[in-house]
């Protein structure tokens, strides 16, 4: 059992991660438009991660009587002023989503939920996990610097990035 206002807000957190989604995806498409196939592997890999934590959110609800609501997404944005602007805005959205789910936490342990406070820590870890992985990004752009010369670099660095988060998943890097 689930109370309306513990479900109300999981289903804020679907639609939170279902835009997150659609904003890696548009990011990998523009990400290979511009001939950085590295970094829209890594994307296009991200993105379905994220559908995957919206979808983990449905079994959930479906788990504890409540219901799940499939999201209205609002379009991403669809341009990107320059790579390093891109995953500086990763970055952004993700600190974004670790605040939103420290926030369902809180109110978790507010309402003596203790089934949804378990099913959050995998969030918690998660989202610490992710917001290193961006870091580790912006660090080595900062490092290449992000001029013409060095898109190649770094799409190579973001590539191998990729490669060794999908190894670590057990899956194939998009
Ligand atoms: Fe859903 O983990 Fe990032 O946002």
């Amino acid at each position: 059992m689930i109370s309306d206002k513990m479900q109300k807000e999981l289903n804020g957190q679907i639609a939170l991660e279902g835009y997150a989604s659609y904003l890696y995806l548009s990011m990998a498409s523009w990400c290979r438009h511009q001939g950085l196939e590295g970094c829209a592997r890594f994307l296009y890999r991200q993105s379905d991660e994220e559908r995957m934590h919206m979808l983990k959110i449905f079994d959930y609800l479906d788990e504890v009587d409540g219901r799940a609501l499939a999201p209205a997404i609002k379009q991403p944005p669809q341009d990107f002023e320059s790579v390093r602007s891109l995953f500086e805005q990763v970055y952004a959205h993700e600190q974004k989503v670790s605040t939103s789910i420290n926030k369902l936490v809180t109110k978790s342990l507010k309402e003596d939920d203790h089934s949804t406070y378990n099913f959050l820590q995998w969030y918690v870890e998660e989202q610490r996990e992710e917001e290193a992985l961006m870091r580790t990004i912006l660090d080595k752009i900062r490092l290449i610097g992000d001029g013409p010369q060095s898109l190649y670099y770094i799409d190579k660095e973001v590539e191998a990035i990729n490669a060794q988060a999908a190894a670590a998943e057990g899956g194939q890097g998009a």
